[in-house]
This record gives structure tokens, sequence and C-alpha cells, in this order.
């Protein structure tokens, strides 16, 4: 309408900006794109997005000729909200690109994260939600002084130096991550950011958009100046492992064409998603788009979407995913993630497709992050042996390594199907029996903290990884796989066990353990989930990041906020969601 000031959105085209603009939409408020400078001119109100890193956003601003126009439009004193990276830009450097200059409008730098500090070890990327509060008590004219979580993703930070007791005048919010505690939203005069995704943040990141979309050009130009005695919070300890994180419960849609050839959401035992009876149906349990609205609605902190048959065709070949993609970040305004087919492959055409262009899309259609199986377990098969063979062990051309460099770690899940061997523990011992190579990755039986032990007595095991959703196994097990693909710089685990899977037992805590002390990167737990009280388990016994359930959700056997007020009556953090 007339009285909406005309809203701009600077992209340049590195990664998920759907997500923003769908929300954009959803509080019913138009948008243009910046498409070259004479845009600035007509912009009465500026949102940067910034995805990616600081060195390629700052250099595709001066690249594209952008720079002085943006930096003009900000100087003028219309409003700016910048969003991530788009929050960075308005500082002098950053760690993650130390040649590259920011716009230099806050007087500060960015920092890396450290991954240990005095409360220990912590995981970077800085990924999933965390509660922000007011740097400063008198700034009157607020736009954010709630102490409800929003979802971050970064390594890099607007950190306190720890010696610190004063924030900047211009640290509208603060967060603590471990033992750092940085800016998580900035204010100075038309200049609004944060370090979080509204977008990304549910009801909580949609009121604030809400707030700033709102408001009239003029009162967010001159917020209040008066600013008092700096809030400096003690850290709150009931957060997971004295992060400062919830908690993450994601809910997970295996997705497959039924014979019908219509796209269902399924869910098998032990990765058979076929019916128990004669007619050996794929088990249909809803729709793609819809169960995913219902489990935003419900609190889901995630949602993860896994094309299971993937592997047999080309991923972009696959129209119906993209657009369950699209439709789904209509609706759903927390993390979006996407598996199956994320590899190089060749269209019927002959068209070379790489990985990462595949992953791009799925990007551009509202996904976060993707989720990269088979081709991890090949990918660190190849590692390994150039190892072995004292060669370099990374080329710079594996999926995960293009796509984390395109569009940055956080955006690279790599998805584990381990399978358990089993081997006679009776002495001698199991050593006989399991490869030097996957000692690392022996559970003895005898000191299993699962409950489920009958198989397991007088036995060892060790995980062996497996692609093609279980139909083949490989040479390399659960340990090498998950540390492989840290060094090939993947930002998360999404860690499964075909041996639960489906199975209503719990998680397999000693799997998990296992590959949650091999690396530094986050590890969400998934399949066997049956109870709100096997997730209250996992998080207690193994410190793991965010847990996963598929069938107990779609059945509805056990609700998302039941999950939540279990962990919550445990002490343990986890987001509130008021939808
Ligand atoms: O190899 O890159 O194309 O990726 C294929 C992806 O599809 C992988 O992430 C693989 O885990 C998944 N996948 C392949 N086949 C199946 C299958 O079930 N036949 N599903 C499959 C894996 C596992 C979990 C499941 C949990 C929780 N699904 O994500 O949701 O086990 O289930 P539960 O709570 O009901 O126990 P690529």
């Amino acid at each position: 309408s007339s009285s909406k000031s005309r809203l701009y959105i600077l992209d340049y085209g590195a990664g998920n900006v759907r997500s923003l603009a769908n929300s954009i939409r959803k509080l019913g408020y138009d948008f243009e794109w910046i498409k070259d400078a004479s845009d600035f001119d007509k912009a009465e109100k500026l949102i940067f997005p910034g995805v990616g890193a600081f060195g390629q956003a700052t250099a595709s601003l001066s690249t594209s000729g952008l720079l002085p126009h943006l930096q003009r439009y900000i100087s003028s004193g219309r409003p700016y909200f910048g969003i991530c990276i788009g929050m960075q830009v308005l500082f002098e450097t950053s760690a993650e690109s130390p040649s590259a200059q920011g716009l230099g409008i806050l007087p500060y730098k960015i920092q890396k994260f450290k991954s240990s500090d005095e409360r220990g070890r912590k995981s970077v990327p800085h990924m999933g939600w965390n509660s922000a509060w007011k740097a400063w008590s008198d700034d009157s004219s607020e736009l954010l002084a709630s102490s409800e979580d929003f979802y971050f993703v970064h390594s890099y930070a607007a950190t306190l130096p720890s010696t610190e007791t004063r924030p900047p005048p211009f640290a509208h919010t603060l967060s603590r991550y471990g033992g750092e505690t940085f800016i998580s939203s900035v204010r100075k005069g038309n200049v609004f950011g944060t370090q979080f995704h509204p977008e990304k943040s549910g009801p909580a990141g949609l009121d604030l958009l809400k707030r700033w979309l709102q408001a009239p050009a003029s009162s967010l130009a001159s917020p209040s100046e008066t600013y008092s005695q700096p809030q400096l919070q003690s850290p709150d300890t009931s957060r997971s492992s004295g992060t400062g994180l919830t908690n993450r419960i994601v809910a997970c849609l295996d997705v497959r064409s039924n014979d019908a050839g219509d796209l269902v959401v399924t869910k098998g035992d032990q990765y058979d998603v076929r019916e128990k009876t004669d007619d050996r149906g794929v088990r249909n349990l809803g729709k793609p788009v819809e169960l995913a609205r219902r489990y935003y609605e419900d609190g889901a902190d995630e949602i993860c979407f896994l094309n299971i048959t993937s592997f047999r065709s080309s991923a972009l070949q696959d129209q119906p995913m993209l657009e369950v993609v699209k439709a789904a970040a209509e609706t759903v305004f927390v993390p979006l993630t996407i598996g199956g087919g994320i590899k190089d492959t060749v269209d019927p055409d002959g068209t070379p497709r790489s990985a990462l262009e595949v992953a791009g899309a799925y990007f551009r259609s509202g996904a976060d992050k993707v989720s990269i199986g088979s081709d991890a377990v090949i990918a660190v098969e190849e590692l390994l042996a150039r190892r072995a063979k004292g060669e370099p062990p990374l080329t710079g051309k594996t999926a995960i390594e293009t796509i984390s460099e395109g569009y940055g770690s956080q955006a690279v899940v790599v998805s584990i199907d381990p399978k358990r061997v089993y081997v006679d523990a009776t002495p001698p011992n199991w050593i006989e029996s399991v490869p030097d190579s996957h000692r690392a990755c022996v559970v003895e039986g005898s000191k299993s903290t699962t409950r489920t032990r009958d198989e397991e007595q007088g036995k060892a095991w060790w995980y062996q990884c497996t692609v093609s959703g279980g139909r083949a196994v490989r040479d390399i097990d659960a340990v090498q796989l998950a540390q492989g693909v840290e060094q090939l710089g993947a930002g998360e685990i999404l860690l499964n066990s075909i041996d639960r899977d489906g199975s209503g037992k719990g998680f397999d805590l000693d799997l998990v353990r296992l590959i949650r002390q091999a690396v530094s990167i986050p590890v969400v737990a998934s399949s066997g989930a049956g109870s709100s009280e096997d997730f209250v388990e996992v998080f207690k016994a193994t410190g793991v990041e965010a847990g996963l359930a598929a069938g107990i959700f779609h059945r509805k056997e056990v609700g998302i906020d039941e999950v939540k007020d279990a962990l919550r009556n445990n002490g343990q953090a986890v987001r509130q969601c008021g939808i």
C-alpha cells in the first residue's frame, strides 16, 4: 500500500534468500530486488541478507560497482537492515578474509569463534538456537528486547574481549557461545543488523522483521541515543553443555515416489519402506509439504527432507523435489535441509551437472543446507587412499569441498548410514577379527550402555558405512567417515543407524557417543527414537547437538511439544515455540 515504504533487497546470488523473500511476503509486504545502482535512489528501506563469506560479499559489492551506492544509501539516513554477513560488512574487517575491507561504519573487528575456551570444547560454526539479551538498558526505541531464541549459523562474530566490561554503544543485543560473549545485533542511527537469521527464527524472527517493516522510516533513523548502564548477563547454565545453544529437535521426512508415481513421505524399518503385507507397496505417511508445515507449527527446530531414491537419477531431473522445497519454504520459517542425490551427475541428454550446481538449485529454492550421503563415502575413501600414498589429502574437487567453499561449511551436512558388524568378543579377543583400520570404531558389548543387550552379550561390533540407502557396504567405518568429512569441510553430521531405524528402541548411544567424540562439528543423532525419554537420554549421555526422529512424529505417537516438555523437565534447554 502507499503508506508502506518502498522496500528493496540486495542480493548477490550466494545462497538462500528465498526464505527472507517468503517471510516478507507472508508478513504482507512487497519488495523489489536491487538490480542496478539507480535502485538505491528509489529505496526507502533496504535489507541486505548477506550469505556466504565476508570476503565474497565485500568483493561482489565492489566488482558489481554497487559499493559506493550502498555507502551513499546508508549515509543518507534511510533504514538499513543487515542480516548475518549483511551485518558483518558494517564492521571494519573480519578474520575470515583479512585483506577485505568492510564498510567500517561500526569501529570493530569480526573474529573467529574459539573451538575451545574456559567452558570447554565447542563446535564451530555456532549453529542453532541461542538467546539474545539487551546490551544497554535504556535504549527506548528497541527493536529486540525479548529473551526469545533465534537461529544462528556462523563461525565468525563480533566477540568482546574477555577483559571488556562495557560493550560498544552500537551493540543492541549480546549473546554468549561457550565462554565467549558476542554482539548478536547492532544499532547505530538508521543502521540495524542481526547476526542471527530472523527469517529462519520461527515466530520470534517474524515478529522482529515485522516490527522493523512496520516502523516509520523516521523512527528507525533516529533511535534513542541515551544509553546508560550496560547489562552483561551471566551465562545460562541450563543451556546445552554450557554453550548457550538449545538442544535442537529435527523432524525428518523421507520422501520418494510411490508405485503410482506420487511423491510421498514414507518411513521404513531398517531402511525397508515397503509394507509387510503381500502387496509390498511403499508406505505412505503423508504429503511432504503438509507434514513439514505441521512440524513447523508444532515447534520443530529444523526440518529435513531426504530424497531416498535419488541415487537412481539426477537430482536436477527431480523437479518434484525442487518444487517440494520451494513450497515448504513458503510456510516453514526454520532451517530446511535437503538430502539425496547431491553429487556430480550427468543428465539423460548428456549434460554434466556438478554437485555444486545441484546444491545451488536447492539453495535458491529455499534450502539452507544440503545433506550428502553416498558421495561422501566415496570422497573419504579417496581421501584415505591419497593419504596412504603420501599425497595431499584435499583436491578441492569433491562435492563437500566445492559446496562448502561456495556456500560455507554450515550449508553442508553429511548423512552417515552405518550398520553394525558383530564379531565374537570372547578371548583371545575381538582384536583378531576387526581389521586394523577399524579399531577406533569398535564397541565392546560388555561396556555398552544401550538398553537392548541380548544380541550384544559376548560380542563386540564396529560400524560399517553403507551407500545407496544401505544397499551396499563399503570398507570404511563411521569414525573414518566422520573425521574424513570434517577434514573435507562438512559443517554437520546427520548420524543414522540402519540397525535402529524405525525400531523405536532408542538411539544407538554407543554410536552417537563414538562419533560425537571423534569430531568437533555438530552431530545430529538419528534413528530409533521411540519416546520423549529417548531424547532426554541421548542429549544427556552423548552431548550431541540435535536429535532427529521420523516415525513417531508421522504416526503422532509422540508430539514435538512432548519431547520439548520432557527435555525442559530434565533441565535441558529447548527453544520455546509459541505459534
Ligand atoms: O546417498 O546422497 O543420495 O542420500 C540418500 C539419503 O537418503 C541418505 O541421507 C540416506 O540416509 C537416506 N536414505 C536412503 N534410503 C533410505 C531408506 O530408508 N530406505 N532413509 C534412507 C534414511 C534415515 C533417517 C530416518 C531416521 C529416523 N532415513 O533419516 O529418518 O532413521 O527414523 P525413525 O525416527 O523412524 O527411527 P544420497
